[in-house]
């Protein structure tokens, strides 16, 4: 095998909780009088709660004391935990369960890395609570993505070397994380930007990665 493990992000690579997010930051962002698109929200993809508000605030030229941001965030983050209760273990793609347990029969130790804080309420609600061999998330750091902190934590937590590690991610935020983390990196989707190790269109194509089959 090429890689040891393989570390996922979890928003928009595993399940779909970036509409979520979205619409969340939206009605927010409406009571603001602040209009947010998707440009906007794919540069808040992989990025932390708090650094996803500034940029939404700096977006509508909104300047705010800190009290205020700390209750708009959790105003936030009350509706997007709202929102994930809609979501069941029918949220898992098949070919998501599918490629993970074809990559775990494969002998690689499988991880999560997320900034997300709210990572184990969605892995308990798409019935993954118990699967991943680590899961490294936003409560366990204090440097978000870019930052490799969430990556080298994962790796660590399961005793692999950085290098022997590939990372998966949907942003750019995450992308540029797994190469100061001393990672290679597949990206997903269009917001990854131009430093990926591999893009994939498929979350399958993960397999031949793992095995040395693409390049
Ligand atoms: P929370 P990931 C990230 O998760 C999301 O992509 C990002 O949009 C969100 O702001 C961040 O988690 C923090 O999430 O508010 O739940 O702590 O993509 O790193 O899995
Ligand atoms: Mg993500």
């Amino acid at each position: 095998m090429k890689y040891q493990a393989i570390i996922f992000d979890l928003d928009g690579v595993i399940c779909h909780t970036d509409q979520y997010h979205y619409q969340a930051w939206k009605q927010m962002a409406d009571g603001l009088g602040i209009a947010i698109d998707e440009s906007i929200n794919d540069q808040l993809r992989g990025v932390s709660r708090m650094a996803s508000l500034e940029i939404i605030l700096k977006e509508g030229g909104v300047q705010l004391p800190e009290e205020e941001k700390q209750r708009l965030a959790a105003q936030k983050n009350e509706l997007y935990r709202s929102l994930l209760m809609q979501m069941t273990p029918a949220d898992l793609p098949v070919e998501v369960s599918e490629t993970l347990q074809a990559l775990r029969d494969a002998g690689i130790r499988l991880a999560i890395g997320s900034s997300s804080k709210n990572t184990v309420m969605i892995l308990e609600r798409l019935g993954l609570g118990d699967f991943f061999d680590a899961v490294s998330d936003g409560n366990q750091i204090t440097h978000s993505k870019p930052d490799p902190e969430v990556f080298l934590l994962a790796a660590d937590l399961l005793g692999v070397p950085a290098k022997d590690c590939l990372v998966v991610e949907d942003a750019e935020a995450g992308i540029r994380a797994a190469a100061a983390g001393g990672m290679d990196a597949a990206g997903i989707g269009a917001a990854v930007g131009d430093a990926c190790t591999y893009r994939i269109g498929r979350f399958s194509e993960l397999v031949q990665i793992a095995a040395g089959d693409k390049s």
